[in-house]
């Protein structure tokens, strides 16, 4: 019998095609449209391929009586809610690792655009300023600094291993200390923020780090300091963020995530010391066609009775 397969997300052409080769697939943008499905389909579905930020509540996946995996396009899946799905004894699956040298490029491009003002240097150019006004103000260096980690996982340790090689002092912060080359261990995030210049945010998401990038945190990085966030928008209190930027208690913020995606906090883009991203860190042609074969991996696995390839 084909297998129906409820794919929730936007997807790229060659991931379609790819799912729709192992089954019949009902496309869906967000988990809300499960609602709206047929009996016979909710009631025979037992994989969701699932892309996205918005949510999969527990309301959604009571209405699949019959699923068993859940797919995650991504290494984070904050936005399942994995509880309910455990309580089933539902898989998830997420693509992990792939992504991480995307992710940890990004968070470095956002510093090195940060600190060096490449984006105001290019409006200085096509605006007429340079030929006008003369040379833009100095910018501030970014090789030799201290650097802080906050959550060292594996994009942690990407960012980390790149930033060595602008000769910077690593300090991070972590569940537990690890094994690392010399890096600095902070057990308490405030202080790592105290003992860096640049700090990068590479948590998981989810309720458990929800604000952990706190009020304190970003006074204690400090008016010199740059704050990276690649993780997810939750990590970060934005209202204390937004203050700081706003007073210039910290020098500047470089996000790819918010907490209201794609809608971020319109105060945000009127911050003159922001540097704002689509949420596009693992948005290359490579990286995304890799998460997309890690997704339908596990699908693959779990359609043969194998053990599943990256469950969570
Ligand atoms: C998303 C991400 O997967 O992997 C993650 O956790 O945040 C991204 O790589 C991507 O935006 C597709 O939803």
């Amino acid at each position: 019998m084909t297998e129906t397969i409820i794919a929730i997300g936007g997807y790229d052409p060659w991931d379609r095609d790819a799912l729709e080769r192992m089954g019949r697939v009902i496309w869906l943008t967000v988990a809300d449209g499960i609602a709206d499905l047929p009996a016979d389909d909710r009631d025979a579905v037992r994989i969701v391929a699932f892309k996205g930020h918005t949510p999969f509540p527990a309301q959604a996946i009571a209405r699949l009586p019959k699923l068993e995996l859940i797919a995650n396009f991504g290494v984070g899946y904050d936005a399942i809610d994995a509880d309910a799905a455990r309580a089933r004894g539902i898989a998830i699956t997420n693509t992990p690792d792939v992504l991480n040298d995307d992710v940890a490029d990004l968070a470095v491009a956002l510093l090195l655009a940060q600190s060096r003002q490449i984006v105001q240097g290019h409006r200085h150019v096509t605006s007429g300023a340079w030929a006008a006004d003369g040379p833009m103000a100095l910018n501030r260096k970014v090789s030799g600094k201290r650097a802080g980690i906050m959550g060292l996982g594996r994009i942690g340790h990407a960012i980390a291993h790149r930033l060595t090689g602008f000769d910077m002092d690593i300090h991070y912060h972590s569940r537990s200390e690890k094994k690392t080359p010399g890096w600095t261990f902070h057990p308490d995030p405030v202080d790592l923020a105290a003992a860096v210049d640049f700090l990068f945010v590479s948590l998981v998401g989810g309720p458990g780090t929800d604000g952990y990038v706190s009020a304190q945190v970003i006074d204690a990085l400090g008016p010199d300091g740059i704050l990276v966030n690649i993780s997810r928008g939750s990590t970060v209190d934005e209202d204390a963020l937004i203050a700081a930027l706003r007073d210039n208690r910290i020098r500047g913020a470089a996000l790819d995530v918010f907490r209201s995606e794609p809608d971020p906090d319109p105060r945000f883009l009127d911050l003159p010391n922001v540097l704002l991203q689509p949420h596009q860190a693992s948005a290359t042609v490579e990286t995304r066609s890799a998460m997309g074969r890690v997704q339908r991996e596990n699908i693959a696995a779990f359609l043969k009775g194998r053990p599943l390839v990256t469950p969570v």
